[in-house]
C-alpha cells in the first residue's frame, strides 16, 4: 500500500531547524544558487525565482540571462549577480552552453524554467542541462513543457532532479488532459514519478495546487496542509522554485527541501490571506518568507 503523510507546521518546523544560523558563518555557508530563467516578456518570472531564493536565506544567487535583458535584471535584483550570455538575445540559447557550463562551477544547486519560453534553441539547452548538471536541479514551468515533448528519450541524469508541475504542466508531462490530472491527483503524480525516475538518481515530484503532493518514492506520498486560493495568481510558482533551490543550497536533501519549501511557501501565503485578504502578490509572498520562517524556527 501507499504510505501517506501530511506536511504540517510541526513537521515543517522540524525540517527547517537545519536553517538556524550559527554566529560565525558567512554567505558561503548558505550556498550559491544558479537560476536559468526568463525571456523577453517574462523577466518577472526569473526575478520572482531569485526573490524566493533570497528571502528564504540563500547565500548567493546568480542568474544566467540574455545579454539584451541584463539591465532589467541588474536594476530589479541588486543583491543578485548576473551572467549576461554573450550570444543569447531575448531568450536563453544553446549557443551559450559553454558559458553556462563554466558558470555551473562552484554552484550548490540550480533552478531552470520559469519564464524561459519553449523556443527550439532554449529546448536544446534545457535538454542538455537536464542530463548533465551534477548538482540538484529544480525543473519548473517551461523547462517542464520542454521535457514533456522528450519524455521517452530521456536518459539517466547526472544528479538529483526536482520537478514542480502545476496541473497543466503535469498533464503535458504524462500526456493526459488537465481535468484528468485533477480528477486523480495522486495517480497522476505517481505516473509522473514512474516516467521520470531513473535508477540510482533521486527524483522528487511536486504536483502543485490545493493540497500540493510531494512524491519522492513510489510508496511514499506527502500532502501539504498550507496554502490558499489567494495564491492562484501569476508568479506564485516562480517564487516556490527559488525557495526549493535555496533550501537545497542550505544543505537540505531534495525530499526535505521540496516538502519544507512547499509548506513554508503556503504558510507565507496563508498569513497574507488572513492579514490582508486575497489579492496579495507573489512579490509580497516572497517578502513575507523571513517572518514565517522565523515563526517556524521558534
Ligand atoms: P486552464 O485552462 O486555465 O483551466 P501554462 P503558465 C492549466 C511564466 N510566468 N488547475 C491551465 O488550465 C511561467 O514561469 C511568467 C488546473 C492552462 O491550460 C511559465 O514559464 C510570469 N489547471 C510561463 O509563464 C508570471 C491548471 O495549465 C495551463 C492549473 C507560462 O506559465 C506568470 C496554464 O499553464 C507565469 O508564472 C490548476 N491549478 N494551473 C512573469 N511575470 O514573467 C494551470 N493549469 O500554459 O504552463 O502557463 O503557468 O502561466
Ligand atoms: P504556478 O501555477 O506555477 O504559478 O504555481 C502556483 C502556486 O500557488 C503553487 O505553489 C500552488 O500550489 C499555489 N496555489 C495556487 N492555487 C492554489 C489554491 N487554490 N490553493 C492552494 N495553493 C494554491
Ligand atoms: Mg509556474
Amino acid at each position: 500500500g501507499i504510505n501517506t503523510s501530511m506536511i504540517t507546521g510541526e513537521t515543517a518546523s522540524s525540517w527547517l531547524q537545519a536553517l538556524k544560523r550559527q554566529a560565525n558563518t558567512h554567505k558561503g555557508t548558505y550556498g550559491h544558487l544558479l537560476v536559468l530563467a526568463g525571456s523577453a516578456g517574462k523577466t518577472g518570472a526569473a526575478i520572482l525565482t531569485a526573490r524566493g531564493a533570497q528571502y528564504s536565506g540563500c547565500g548567493l544567487v546568480s542568474l544566467c540571462v540574455p545579454y539584451d535583458l541584463n539591465t532589467i535584471f541588474e536594476t530589479s535584483l541588486v543583491e543578485a549577480m548576473t551572467v549576461p550570455l554573450p550570444t543569447s538575445s531575448s531568450l536563453l540559447n544553446v549557443s551559450d552552453l559553454p558559458t553556462v557550463i563554466k558558470n555551473l562551477e562552484h554552484k550548490t544547486a540550480v533552478v531552470i524554467g520559469p519564464g524561459l519560453g519553449t523556443d527550439a534553441r532554449t529546448a536544446d539547452l534545457v535538454l542538455y542541462l537536464y542530463h548533465s548538471v551534477k548538482q540538484p536541479l529544480v525543473v519548473d514551468a517551461d523547462a517542464l513543457n520542454i521535457l514533456a515533448k522528450q519524455a521517452d528519450q530521456l536518459k539517466t541524469p547526472a544528479g538529483p532532479r526536482i520537478l514542480t508541475p502545476h496541473p497543466g504542466e503535469m498533464a503535458r508531462l504524462i500526456g493526459v488532459s488537465g481535468d484528468s490530472v485533477q480528477e486523480n491527483r495522486l495517480e497522476a503524480a505517481k505516473e509522473c514519478y514512474r516516467r521520470f525516475k531513473r535508477k540510482g538518481r533521486d527524483l522528487v515530484i511536486i504536483l502543485k495546487g490545493a493540497g500540493t503532493l510531494v512524491i519522492a518514492d513510489n510508496d511514499q506520498v506527502m500532502i501539504n496542509t498550507s496554502g490558499n486560493p489567494g495564491m492562484a495568481a501569476g508568479g506564485m510558482g516562480d517564487v516556490l522554485s527559488g525557495m526549493i533551490g535555496s533550501l537545497l543550497c542550505q544543505g537540505l536533501n531534495p525530499t526535505v527541501a521540496a516538502a519544507a519549501a512547499v509548506f513554508l511557501h503556503g504558510r507565507a501565503g496563508d498569513e497574507l490571506y488572513a492579514r490582508i485578504g486575497q489579492g496579495f502578490s507573489a512579490t509580497e509572498l516572497a517578502r513575507n518568507i523571513p517572518h514565517c520562517l522565523q515563526t517556524l524556527l521558534r
